[in-house]
């Protein structure tokens, strides 16, 4: 395994990943080398035949505390377009089969709360800080945040917290739906995302590839299709290895023994 400077990459259950962002002088933000690492070690666990679910965390104090203002505050227009600047994040969900569970514990700002939301399952603490504050900078969300935040939480709030700028809380975002769960302590929350990490990578990896393909289905398609889509995939799975297995084991009592095929 090739070694990172702001990361730390680990695998601390069987059949889960970890990947915690290690950049405590700048709260974890989100400068590009940073991001290129994360790219880079997410792609290492997609291809790995021992990692099935990955989780994503930072400190207890800071998840991500936004993108690099101090990289982005020269940037000129011609530059980021040009190069694409922020496209490269898109990676992180675009390439990613396997489900991944953001624990957020302090700051997640911005390109941070951004991240946040592109995990397939949110956890945090309940005093996580969650924010949009880009308005303040001048600017506004570049990496989903207007788009993911909405669809989580509902136009008018998604239109208060961004034109505001105003942070809300784990307990809040527990509330509003943004999070699956919260926990009182950020040992709690690491705990709580490497159980159900160990539980998703206990499952036959087809049928979990599957889940994770449907349910992001629902976020670009009509109902109609969408539905459509799920059958088309449900009915793919009685092609599957697994479907035997899991549905044999049922009858007789047994525990499922995955072909993974
Ligand atoms: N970028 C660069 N450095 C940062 C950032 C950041 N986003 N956040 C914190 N730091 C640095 C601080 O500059 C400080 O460094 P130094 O010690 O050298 O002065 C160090 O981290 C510690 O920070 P503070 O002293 O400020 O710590 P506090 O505990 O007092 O405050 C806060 C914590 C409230 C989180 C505060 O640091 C803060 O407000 N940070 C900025 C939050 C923010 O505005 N984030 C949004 C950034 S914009 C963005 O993400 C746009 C996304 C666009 C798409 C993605 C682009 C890649």
């Amino acid at each position: 395994r090739r070694s990172y400077e702001y990361i730390e990459v680990s695998e601390p259950r069987p059949g889960v990943g970890q990947v915690t962002l290690n950049r405590p002088k700048a709260l974890n933000a989100l400068c590009t080398p940073l991001i290129v690492e994360l790219n880079a070690a997410l792609r290492e666990f997609q291809q790995s035949p021992t990692v099935a679910a990955i989780v994503l965390t930072g400190s207890a104090k800071a998840f991500a505390a936004g993108a690099d203002i101090k990289e982005m505050a020269p940037l000129a227009f011609s530059e980021a377009y040009t190069t694409s600047f922020i496209e490269s994040w898109s990676e992180l969900t675009t390439a990613l089969k396997k489900p991944l569970i953001a624990a957020v514990s302090g700051h997640a700002l911005g390109g941070g709360c951004e991240l946040a939301l592109m995990a397939d399952v949110l956890y945090c603490t309940t005093t996580a800080n969650f924010g949009q504050p880009e308005i303040k900078l001048g600017t506004i969300p570049g990496a989903g945040g207007s788009q993911r935040l909405t669809r989580a939480v509902g136009k008018s709030k998604a239109m208060e917290l961004i034109l505001t700028g105003k942070s809300f809380s784990g307990e809040e975002a527990e509330r509003w739906g943004v999070a699956a769960r919260v926990f009182p302590s950020h040992e709690a929350l690491m705990e709580g995302a490497l159980k159900t990490a160990e539980t998703i990578a206990g499952y036959s990896k087809v049928a979990v590839q599957a889940a994770k393909e449907v349910v992001n289905k629902s976020q670009d398609l009509p109902l109609r299709d969408g539905v459509e889509f799920e059958r088309r995939v449900f009915h793919s799975l009685f092609g599957s290895q697994d479907q035997k297995i899991g549905m044999k084991a049922f009858a007789e009592k047994k525990k499922a023994e995955w072909s993974h095929q």
